[in-house]
C-alpha cells in the first residue's frame, strides 16, 4: 500500500495521519472476542503472558470478571492472531513510509487501551517518546487502532497539530497516577474521531490526550509502537524484527 504525496505531506505537517480500512469487519470481530476473552479470564486466555492494568479503584492484580481493565500489553508477543494484525501488510507499508522506509521493522511494545462503556479514564496530554526514548524520534512511529467506533462522546484520541515539531518537551508524573505530561500550554487539542478499521499514525513527539468515556458505548483500541531498525529504543518491552514491505 503506497501513501500518496498528499498523505505524507499531511504527516509532516501535523504529525499523525488516519488511514482507514487497515483492518476488516471479521478481523475486527476476532479483536473484540479476543479482548473479552481475557477480560472475563476464560481459560484459554490466562495461560497467556499478557500485562493487565486496570481502572483506579477497581482493584484486581489478575484477570477477573469484575475489575476494569484499563490497560492490556504484550498481545502481539504471546498470541498467534494478534501478531497477525500487528504484522499486517497495509499496516507495515504505512509505518516504512513513515520511518523512512527502512527494509526491516522493529514492533517493540503494544498495549490495548480500553474504555467500556461509561468507563474508562482520561489519559493526560503526553509525546510517546517521554516514555521511550527512541532515536532518532522520528524513526518510530505509534499505530493507533480504532477496534471501535472512536467518538468524541467516547473517549477518541485528540492532538495538537504541528506538536511533533516542538521537540521533546519535559514532563513530569501526575501524582499517584502511571502518568507522565508536560507543564505549560502548546495550543488547541483537536479530536480526531475515526471508525472501527482506520488507524492514526501518530510521531513520537506528537502531543496527544484521549478523554473519559461517558458514553454507553465501548471504545477499545489498540496501539502498535514500531521503529525502523537502525533506530534505538532503550525502552522497549519486546523486540520482533518484522521484514517491512
Ligand atoms: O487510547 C488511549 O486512550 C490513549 C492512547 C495513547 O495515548 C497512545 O497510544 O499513545
Amino acid at each position: 500500500m503506497k501513501l500518496t504525496q498528499a498523505q505524507l505531506n499531511s504527516y509532516a505537517k501535523n504529525g499523525y495521519l488516519v488511514v482507514e480500512n487497515l483492518v476488516a469487519p471479521q478481523e475486527l470481530q476476532t479483536l473484540r472476542e479476543r479482548i473479552d476473552e481475557i477480560q472475563e479470564g476464560r481459560a484459554s486466555a490466562q495461560s497467556k503472558n499478557f500485562v493487565t492494568n486496570f481502572e483506579p479503584g477497581e482493584g484486581g492484580t489478575a484477570v477477573a470478571a469484575k475489575p476494569i481493565l484499563r490497560k492490556l500489553s504484550s498481545l502481539a508477543p504471546n498470541d498467534a492472531f494478534f501478531r497477525s494484525i500487528a504484522t499486517k501488510a497495509a499496516i507495515l507499508d504505512c509505518v516504512a513510509q513513515l520511518t523512512g522506509n527502512a527494509a526491516r521493522i522493529l514492533l517493540y511494545s503494544d498495549q490495548a487501551f480500553l474504555k467500556p462503556a461509561f468507563h474508562g479514564t482520561e489519559k493526560p496530554l503526553h509525546q510517546d517518546n517521554s516514555y521511550f526514548k527512541v532515536e532518532p524520534m522520528d524513526g518510530g512511529v505509534t499505530c493507533w487502532m480504532a477496534i471501535d467506533d472512536a467518538t468524541v462522546e467516547n473517549g477518541c484520541m485528540n492532538y495538537i497539530p504541528g506538536s511533533h515539531k516542538l521537540g521533546l518537551v519535559p514532563h513530569k508524573a501526575i501524582k499517584d497516577t502511571p502518568h507522565l505530561t508536560p507543564e505549560g500550554t502548546f495550543g488547541a487539542e483537536v479530536p480526531v474521531p475515526i471508525p472501527a478499521g482506520a488507524c492514526i499514525f501518530h510521531h513520537l513527539l506528537s502531543l496527544h490526550s484521549s478523554k473519559a468515556n461517558n458514553s454507553p458505548k465501548s471504545r477499545r483500541a489498540w496501539a502498535l509502537h514500531y521503529v525502523n531498525a537502525a533506530a534505538k529504543c532503550p525502552a522497549r518491552d519486546y523486540a520482533e524484527m518484522i521484514p517491512a514491505r
